[in-house]
This record gives structure tokens, C-alpha cells and sequence, in this order.
């Protein structure tokens, strides 16, 4: 049954049919017995396997192609009339060559298909953050997830009523052929085309193409900002919430500083973390001259591997229920799921992620590394009370991270906006052992979008300092780095909980309770301002953590800093006269800080 009268939508919808040619239309209304019977055909025909419902109610499982796992960077592109407006970090084609190479893909892909009308909201229904958008697919597994990840159905039409202010996108498996996979953003259009592949990244359209591709465009044209940011409430003991947005790139920990919980002590005195968002955050100007953020999504799609119940209780909490689990062990003697790191329990007459039998004493891998769960955020046990709250919450603080194994300090808080967005602009994160190709090699991320900015970076830059130019209440901007190494490779601070210890300094700078150390780079803490309480840290052999060794991830390396802003300085040559002038002149004064140093 067609839901709507929007003649915008009923056209673009024929003429998404006509070129698709499915066999079937269905429109996604969002009830219960609708997606039910999505379930049961799915898993009639294979797409997923309904785990055990005592132990994991409301559960499935699915696996992806081989060719398909995660999202494919050098497959996405920025498609805008001019190379320029897309930039020299995003990959670009020009609309019409795009269209019509994407068209001859698409035409005819859904023959013999069924056609999913998927109409979502990104932030709650009515909120004055929330934007609407429709995809269109020929996954069930698309519904099932976007469900989850979206408010999804009849009432989002009713939002929209005859708007033709929505997101059209368009998504079909095709033939999962890799050469032929692509995630075309048209930002000028509203616009995203998804093809040849099923896996979560490159198909949920609501997520990375939408809430941040799209979204960041729209936000530069509308006076707001979409970013790849953590979102969450410190609540102290006297009940104050303050927030925090934190951006950080991909592997870095996000969805677990998200939902941390603080250590013993800190608990005993009534201080707790609320999460509102683990990925994305739309941010505006509110009444008191500050930022207010909202999570767009409704769900987590997080990381399996390395989840458990001391890394992170509360996603693995979040996850056992309602869940759909994606490339991770299966285990059909119980029906239940198991991934790397999860317990010291492999199940013995397994399945890996590829559909094989697993021998978990082989040393294979049984689940894929970048294998996922989608959750529901409502099941997750320190999801805030305002997580859905249409204003969205106020940041105190906006806090950026990286991997750095030897050039950040554990912490450290910019001068003003401007050096903010200076320090946002200059983020890296150093490869690692586990992912492919050579260890230690520095990626340029800024703010962690380099691969979610949906135009010309150097263009985004000057919107976050001319957003800081209205803000008469900015947040304050902060810098952490969780993983310096010692000489000998091993991690220095210990992380997980304790980096509540780094929140709750900087809540203290928040609140002006506490002062710190002007040096080359910005801010640091005196090392005693750390709360080191009942910390039992032994970095290797009978090296406890102290306050000595704070001190030395607390201090600024000259010569690895003047070594990184030869790195900037190649990133910003790129940008020619797309960089902001302020962002320029900060790299010559954090060259002439490190240089005056003695
Ligand atoms: C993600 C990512 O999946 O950033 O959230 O890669
Ligand atoms: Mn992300």
C-alpha cells in the first residue's frame, strides 16, 4: 500500500521503478507484523538465521559476501559539478558522468525483486533536528537494520506531509560485483546511490552517506554542523549533568568512552557517564549562545571483536536482545554468537563468519575483525534520559583524539575556537599492528571526518570558525590521546574506565575549578590535577603506574611536534586557497611556540 499523497516522493519513486524495474513495491510502514513477516521471509530464504530466543530474544544472524565487509573509501564519491567543491581529500565524479555510469548498473537490478520503500527519520520525529530521508532497497536485511539504526515507517511521511525536503536514496545489491560497487553522494540533490554491495557502512543510508555525507553539506549551507562524534553526560554527585561531543577516527575506542564506566571510587561518591550517542552528532546554535547536540540514530552499530564485559558491559548489554549480529562466530548446537575477545569460551562446533567450520585451537580468526551488532540505543543500561530529547543537550566541551604513539599528550585544551578548530584540523592517527599495511604510519584525520565530509575540506574548516564566530558560548575544545607507547611498545595510560580520570579534569577546566600549564601546544594539566586514586595499573613487569610516569605523558616532544607540522603543512598545501588564513596563521605560531621552547 502506498502511505503517501507527496507527489515529490510518488514521482522520484516511479521513476526509481522504471529503471530498477523490481517485480514488486512494498512500502515500509514500521509496524510490528509488517517487519515480522520480514523476518520470517528472511529467514525462509536465507538471508538471516533467528538465534535462540530464550538466551538472545529477538535476535539474528547474517552473513555478509566475502567481497563485502566494510565500507570501501576509494568506491565512494563525492559527486558535485566541480572537483573543487568536493575537495582534495574526497574522491569526486561529476553528477551526469555519474548518474548515467550508475544507471546502466542499477537499470534492471531489481528484476524479479522485491522493492523495499524504507521512508526514516535521522533524530526523533519531530524534533527541529530531524531530517527525513527514503531509501530505497532490495535487502530485507537493509529494513531490518535501518529499523533499528532509524525511526523508520508511516509517521515519517506524516512529518514530511508535502515536503520535498527529503533524502533520496537509492540502494540495490545488484550482483555484489565488486568493480561495479559504488556509494555516490550527491549533496546538491539530496542524493545517494548505493550498488553491489550489502554491508552495513555502505548501505545504511541513513548513516555515513546521510547523517554525515549529506548532512555536513547541508549543515554548511544551513548554519549547522554534522559530525563524527561521541555523544555523553557526566552526571556528578550533587546530579548535574554536563556534556561532552568527542571525535575520534574509526578504531579508536568511540563506542567505549561512549558508555564508560567511571572507576570504583568515583562510582561510590555518585558520579556516572549517560550515553546519548556512540557515532554521530548534529550540533546547532541554542538559545544561550552555545552548541546543542542530538544523535541522529536510534541504534549502535558497533564493532564486535574485543567487546566483553570489562571492555564495555554496557554495549555488550545492549546487544542481547534485538540485535542483529553480522560476520561473527555462530554457534547452531545453541544458536547463539561468539567473536574474538568476547569471553575465553570459543564455542567447539562452530561456524565462522565465512559459513566454514571453525576449529578455534586453528589460530583462524572465527569472526571477521570489522564484524558488527546492531542494537537498539534504548537497550543499552546508561543510555541518557535526553538521548531522545528534541532540543538535544548543551556541550560544555568538544573533545578530539587520536592514536599517537609518541606525539600528543594524554590531554591537552586549545587556546580558544579558533586554536580548536586548529587542533580539530591537525588530528592523525598512527596505523596499527592489526589492521593491513605498514605499522606506524600517520593518517591524517581531521576531526575524524577526512572520510565523511561531503564537500571541500578547506571549506568545512572556515564553517567551523564561522560557527565559532556566532557561538558567544562556545564549547571548550580538548585534545586526548590515549595511547602513547613506551619504548618498548607498550601502551602507557591504562584507558577503558580510567579515562574518566582525563573527563574529569576536564570538567573541572569546564567549570573553571582548576588551572593548568600554558606551553607550545595549548593547555596541559599539572600532572597532580590527575586524579590517580586507587589507580592499579602495571604497564609490564612491575611497572606501576605513578605520578611520575603521568608526568611523561604529560609534557610536549619539540622535535616529534616540529616533525608533525611538516605533516600539516603537506596537508594544508593541498587545500591552496580553500584554507582558512586563521588556520595557517596557528601553524606558524605552533611552529614559532615549539621553536622559542627551551
Ligand atoms: C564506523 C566507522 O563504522 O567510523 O562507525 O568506520
Ligand atoms: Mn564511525
Amino acid at each position: 500500500m502506498v502511505l503517501t499523497n507527496n507527489k515529490n516522493v510518488l514521482s522520484w519513486v516511479d521513476e526509481m521503478v522504471s529503471l530498477v524495474t523490481p517485480d514488486r513495491v512494498v512500502w515500509i510502514d514500521g509496524s510490528e507484523e509488517q517487519l515480522d513477516a520480514l523476518r520470517a521471509e528472511a529467514v525462509a530464504n536465507g538471508e538471516i538465521i533467528k538465534l535462540n530466543q530464550e538466551k538472545l530474544p529477538g535476535c539474528y544472524y547474517h552473513r555478509t559476501a566475502l567481497n563485502d565487509v566494510a565500507r570501501v573509501e576509494n568506491r565512494t564519491f563525492i559527486c558535485t559539478p566541480t572537483k573543487e567543491e568536493a575537495g582534495p581529500t574526497n574522491n569526486w565524479m561529476a553528477p551526469s558522468e555519474a548518474y548515467a555510469m550508475a544507471s546502466d548498473i542499477f537499470r534492471g537490478s531489481m528484476k524479479g525483486r522485491t522493492m523495499y520503500v524504507i521512508p526514516f527519520s535521522m533524530g526523533a520525529i519531530g524534533s527541529p533536528f530531524a531530517k527525513v530521508g527514503i531509501e530505497l532497497t532490495d535487502s530485507i536485511y537493509v529494513v531490518l537494520n535501518m529499523n533499528i539504526m532509524t525511526r523508520i515507517g508511516k509517521a515519517v511521511l506524516d512529518m514530511l506531509g508535502d515536503s520535498n525536503d527529503f533524502v533520496r536514496g537509492l540502494h540495490s545489491k545488484c550482483e555484489m560485483d565488486e568493480e561495479k560497487r559504488y556509494i555516490l553522494q550527491f549533496p546538491q540533490d539530496n542524493t545517494i546511490w548505493s550498488c553491489n554491495s550489502g554491508y552495513g557502512g555502505n548501505v545504511l543510508l541513513g548513516k555515513k552517506c546521510f547523517a554525515l555525507r549529506i548532512a555536513s553539506y547541508q549543515g554548511w549551507k544551513q548554519g549547522w554542523m554534522a559530525e563524527h562524534m561521541l555523544i555523553l553526560g557526566i552526571e556528578k554527585p550533587d546530579g548535574d549533568i554536563t556534556y561532552i561531543a568527542g571525535a575520534f577516527p574509526s578504531a579508536c575506542g568511540k563506542t567505549n568512552l561512549a558508555m564508560l564506566i567511571p572507576p570504583q571510587h568515583y562510582l561510590d561518591k555518585g558520579y556516572k557517564v549517560w550515553c546519548v550517542g556512540d557515532d554521530i552528532a548534529w550540533l546547532r546554535i541554542n538559545e544561550d549562545g552555545g552548541l546543542s547536540a542530538v544523535n541522529p540514530e536510534a541504534g549502535f552499530f558497533g564493532v564486535a571483536p574485543g567487546t566483553n564485559d570489562n571492555s564495555n558491559p554496557n554495549a555488550l548489554a545492549s546487544t542481547r536482545k534485538d540485535t542483529i549480529f553480522t560476520n561473527v562466530v555462530y554457534n547452531p548446537e545453541d544458536g547463539t554468537v561468539w567473536w574474538e575477545g568476547l569471553d575465553k569460551n570459543p564455542p567447539k562446533n562452530a561456524f565462522d563468519w565465512k559459513g566454514n567450520p571453525w576449529n578455534p585451537a586453528s589460530g583462524e580468526k572465527g569472526a571477521h575483525p570489522n564484524s558488527r551488532f546492531t542494537s537498539p540505543a534504548i537497550n543499552c543500561p546508561c543510555i541518557s534520559e535526553k538521548w531522545e530529547d528534541p532540543a538535544g543537550v548543551p556541550l560544555s566541551a568538544i573533545v578530539f583524539g587520536g592514536r599517537r604513539a609518541k606525539t600528543a599528550p594524554l590531554v591537552y585544551q586549545s587556546r580558544d575556537w579558533q586554536h580548536g578548530v586548529f587542533v580539530g584540523s591537525i588530528m592523525a592517527s598512527e596505523t596499527t599492528a592489526a589492521a593491513a599495511g605498514a605499522v606506524g604510519v600517520v593518517r591524517r584525520d581531521p576531526m575524524a571526518m577526512l572520510p565523511f565530509c561531503g564537500y571541500n575540506m578547506g571549506d568545512y574548516w572556515a564553517h567551523w570558525l564561522d560557527m565559532g564566530k556566532k557561538l558567544t558560548n562556545p564549547p571548550l575544545i580538548f585534545n586526548v590521546n590515549w595511547f602513547r607507547l613506551n619504548e618498548n611498545g607498550k601502551f602507557i595510560w591504562p584507558g577503558f574506565g580510567d579515562n574518566f580520570r582525563v573527563l574529569e579534569w576536564i570538567l573541572k577546566r569546564c567549570e573553571g575549578k582548576v588551572d593548568a600549564v600554558e606551553t607550545a601546544i595549548g593547555y596541559l594539566p599539572k600532572a597532580e590535577d590527575i586524579d590517580l586514586e586507587d589507580l592499579d595499573y602495571t604497564i609490564e613487569g612491575d611497572q606501576k603506574f605513578n605520578l611520575e610516569t603521568l608526568k611523561e605523558i604529560l609534557t610536549v616532544e619539540r622535535d616529534y611536534w616540529l616533525e608533525d607540522a611538516k605533516g600539516i603543512k603537506e596537508l594544508y598545501a593541498k587545500f591552496g586557497n580553500h584554507l582558512p588564513k586563521e588556520l595557517a596563521d596557528e601553524l606558524n605560531k605552533l611552529e614559532e611556540n615549539l621553536n622559542n621552547m627551551n
